[in-house]
């Protein structure tokens, strides 16, 4: 007898999240993954983000945390559409979850998906979700050293933001140094060096941002 061997082409997770890009495509919805440790300011970025685009762009949100919601709950109340996803222990989001989501946002008046993904610097690197660019926050606090000791989630992201810039004067942090690590990960990534709480360079993310959509 005959045993059909059937090779995988795409695995299940990224079969998954191309389907989930071709549904945001469909309702022009432009995804972006944010990923970070936690703590490094995700969800500070998306409120900063939401008030720096200051209703120009209609943004929805998910969020991802392995329990409570915390998160989105502050989301909500800049009243942004959002959905939390609790993973119950998985330290990522995947394709799957981020598909229950989309079925529970108002993707005909979303312009704008922040995904804020669990507070982690390895797992989230191996699962596409179906968005359109990909995000690294990093925080001065963490040190100068991520990108070298983590650089698979810096070698796949489309940006680099390092946030809490505003503490470079209290912490043993080379900005130069951390950018040159960036660099030699991947060579091309844009760098933002932003502080949520401050909002300084706010402004030259959001435009990055508006101009990844095809926007002014
Ligand atoms: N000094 C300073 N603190 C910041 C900045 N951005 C965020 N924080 C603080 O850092 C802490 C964590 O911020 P969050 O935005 O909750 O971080 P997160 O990455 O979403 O955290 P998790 O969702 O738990 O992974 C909070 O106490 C924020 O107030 C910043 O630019 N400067
Ligand atoms: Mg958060």
């Amino acid at each position: 007898m005959e045993i059909k061997v059937l090779k995988d082409i795409l695995g299940a997770n990224d079969q998954m999240a191309q389907n989930n890009q071709q549904l945001l495509d469909k309702h022009n919805v432009f995804a972006v993954n944010l990923m970070a440790s936690p703590g490094a300011g995700k969800t500070s970025l998306v409120l900063e983000t939401i008030k720096g685009l200051g209703g120009k762009v209609r943004t929805g949100v998910i969020e991802g945390d392995i329990s409570s919601s915390i998160d989105s709950k502050k989301i909500a109340q800049e009243g942004a559409p959002v959905v939390q996803i609790n993973t119950g222990g998985e330290c990522h989001l995947d394709a799957s979850m981020i598909r229950n989501a989309l079925d529970n946002l108002p993707l005909a008046d979303i312009e704008l998906l922040l995904v804020e993904n669990v507070g982690n610097l390895v797992c989230p690197a191996e699962f596409n979700l179906g968005e359109h660019r990909k995000v690294v926050v990093s925080s001065v606090p963490e040190g100068d050293d991520k990108p070298i000791k983590y650089p698979a989630i810096f070698l796949i992201a489309n940006a680099v933001v390092l946030n809490k810039t505003d503490l470079l004067p209290y912490v043993k942090f080379d900005a130069g140094k951390f950018c040159e690590a960036v660099r030699g990960v991947n060579r091309k990534v844009d760098i933002f060096e932003v502080s949520c709480t401050t909002g300084d360079g706010i402004d030259r993310w959001v435009s990055w941002l508006l101009a990844q959509m095809g926007r002014k």
